[in-house]
């Protein structure tokens, strides 16, 4: 029996500081209604979808920094995007700022989660890999301090059995690890969902600004063939209070092709018609792990955190 499965990456252009949560989720909703329109499963939302990308502003009052947060998923703001979705038979995942009261203290987590077409929540994922810094450093044109707004996630690299295949998610920065598609390729991912903020200046490394686009694709596209699945690369790009930011959203095959790309990086959906069963000639052959891979000259990866040279 074959297994397809219609996935349609919901780009979304900027969202300002003044948009409000009922703005995004009606941009949201539009989303949707094409989706269905063209035939889609599933919709890919991009990471923190429903507010301004915060981490680029010192913020310093509690209350201000919670203001982006998400108390609870849906909320009365982002219900309508639970009603819609289901109404239309859709399923969805989106990425948002999450705030959870959890072994007795707050805690915040830059959260993905995949929504059924029931409606219901199927799997939650905490971004792992926090880009950026703690501190901050004004001499910088804008932060990255999602290192102080956000824990390091707690749930792993979950894979789940949804839409008939085995799905996982991760968000942004974790596109760019080998780690993250090897842990869920061990789980025989068959499809990763991830959303993108990324801007096109890092003040650290201003000679990668005019790779932005190359290491984006190269990433996606080495973690799908490596691990013979689908990735689902969706942006929130554009000019985003003042900051320009990478859109280029794309479906890469397990092949490792890119078989579908966002051409603006306005609110665009790009959709593919995905075969489940398609990493399956990979992850048989070239990429059979039981029979490849070789974990124990790998202990370094476990091991070691950080590049030490050889001694002597
Ligand atoms: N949101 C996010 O993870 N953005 C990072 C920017 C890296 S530079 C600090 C990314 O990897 O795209």
């Amino acid at each position: 029996m074959s297994r397809f499965l219609t996935v349609g990456a919901a780009q979304m252009g900027p969202v300002q500081r003044s948009h409000t949560r009922r703005d995004v989720v009606e941009r949201m909703i539009v989303h949707l209604r094409e989706a269905r329109r063209m035939g889609c499963d599933l919709v890919v939302f991009p990471e923190l979808t429903l507010t301004t990308f915060f981490p680029r502003w010192w913020m310093t009052d509690q209350a201000e920094i919670d203001s982006f947060f998400e108390k609870e998923m849906p909320s009365n703001e982002t219900a309508p995007l639970f009603t819609e979705a289901k109404r239309l038979g859709l399923g969805f995942s989106v990425g948002y700022a999450e705030l959870v009261n959890e072994g007795g203290r707050v805690r915040r987590f830059n959260t993905a989660i995949l929504v059924g077409p029931d409606g219901r929540i199927a799997s939650k994922y905490r971004k792992v890999h926090l880009p950026g810094h703690a501190e901050h450093e004004p001499q910088r044109p804008f932060q990255h301090l999602e290192k102080r707004y956000f824990e390091v996630g707690n749930l792993g690299f979950p894979v789940v059995k949804a839409f008939g295949g085995n799905m996982g998610m991760c968000v942004c920065n974790d596109r760019r690890w080998p780690e993250t598609y090897r842990v869920m390729g061990l789980q025989n991912v068959e499809m990763v969902m991830l959303g993108y903020n990324t801007p096109l200046h890092n003040a650290p490394s201003p000679d990668h600004d005019e790779h932005s686009w190359f290491h984006n694709q190269l990433s996606m596209q080495a973690g799908a063939y490596q691990n013979g699945t689908w990735v689902i690369g969706v942006a929130k790009g554009g000019t985003e209070e003042g900051v320009p930011s990478l859109a280029d959203s794309q479906i890469v095959s397990p092949s490792g092709k890119v078989v579908a790309r966002a051409g603006s990086d306005r609110d665009e959906l790009i959709v593919h018609r995905c075969d489940l069963d398609a990493g399956k000639s990979y992850t048989s052959t070239t990429f059979d792990f039981e029979r490849h891979r070789r974990p124990d000259v790998y202990r370094l990866i476990v091991e070691r955190r950080g590049a030490r040279p050889p001694a002597g």
